[in-house]
């Protein structure tokens, strides 16, 4: 047995003007919740410390420097990583990280029971769009605001088990879990900000959202036999509706804990890591199953490769 207690702490909606001190407290009361009922681990949404602004268009640069971290912990911060390093609880923290040499990125850290910064990781897959597009409802400016993570999909040791980390649109790309899964992950975190509605298909709403990330998620889960914790930022911003949802998924990628709210809400369970090893010595023992020599494209392509026409 390697338990390890996860507290997944969803947020519900931060609004334009919340300051990061608010929103602080906000984090530390779910943690001092993770603390009472036994947390080893608290896992925050993506973009935790603001709310989602890529759905906002600016050139004010003093505006969007506002919505970057430049240290992590900073000044906002560090009463949380001091409160962590109390409870000796290890966290994933999802924040906007501007760089000293002015790069950004979406990043979430993983750190340790030390309240040690072990792991970064900066999001990869990015959706929306890079420019400003009046045809959309709203907008969701991710392509303008980061550039895609630099830094792979990492595996670190944490909590006496493999832990890996990505962030929200990562989860809909089956190569996220895999490539963490052929590192022998046991555990991936993640957070997500995911409107509830579909800026260019306005029949698309909240269910069938839920549904698509559930479905990533379970199999996410299920195929690299790792266990899966979600962690939604929820709720009305500024009048923009975004899912909540949060899971706990077991590595036979079913969901053990789930979000009833839109709001701030703490899902607590204790994750066996060794019900990772019956589907990683079986069924998806990568070693004795995969055939890569049939896998070319997934690396050799980033787009669609369409047959020949037939012979007229
Ligand atoms: N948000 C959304 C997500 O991937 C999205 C964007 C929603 C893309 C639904 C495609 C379909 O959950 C972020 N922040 O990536």
């Amino acid at each position: 047995m390697r338990i390890v207690t996860v507290a997944a702490a969803q947020l519900g909606p931060i609004q334009r003007a919340e300051p990061r001190e608010a929103v602080v407290a906000r984090l530390m009361a779910l943690m001092e919740e993770a603390h009472a009922r036994g947390a080893d681990l608290i896992v925050y949404p993506e973009l935790a410390l603001t709310t989602f602004f890529p759905r906002y268009y600016t050139t004010d640069a003093a505006e969007i420097d506002g919505w970057y971290e430049t240290e992590m912990p900073g000044p906002a911060t560090r009463p949380l990583f001091d409160l962590a390093r109390r409870y000796r609880i290890a966290m994933y923290l999802g924040y906007a990280e501007r760089t000293p040499e002015g790069r950004r990125f979406n990043t979430a850290i993983l750190t340790d029971r030390e309240g040690a910064i072990v792991g970064k990781y900066r999001k990869v897959h990015l959706p929306g769009h890079g420019a400003y597009d009046p045809e959309r409802s709203f907008q969701h400016l991710e392509k303008y605001y980061f550039e895609p993570g630099d830094l792979g999909f990492p595996v670190w040791r944490n909590l006496g088990g493999i832990m890996g980390m990505c962030i929200c649109n990562d989860r809909r790309w089956p190569e996220t879990f895999r490539v963490m899964g052929l590192q022998g992950v046991e555990m991936v975190l993640l957070g997500y900000n995911t409107p509830s509605t579909n800026s260019q298909k306005p029949e698309e709403g909240p269910e069938k959202r839920l549904f698509h990330s559930n479905l990533v998620l379970q199999a996410g889960a299920y195929q690299n036999s790792t266990w899966v914790v979600a962690v939604a930022k929820a709720g009305l911003e500024d009048g923009h509706p975004l899912i909540g949802g949060s899971v706990i998924v077991n590595p036979d990628g079913e969901v053990v804990a789930s979000a009833q709210t839109e709001a701030d809400e703490l899902l607590v369970h204790a994750c066996d890591l060794d019900d990772t090893v019956f589907g990683k010595q079986t069924i998806f023992d990568f070693a004795r199953h995969r055939r890569v020599e049939h896998y070319g494209r997934i690396t050799a392509q980033t787009g669609v490769v369409l047959p020949t026409e037939p012979k007229a």
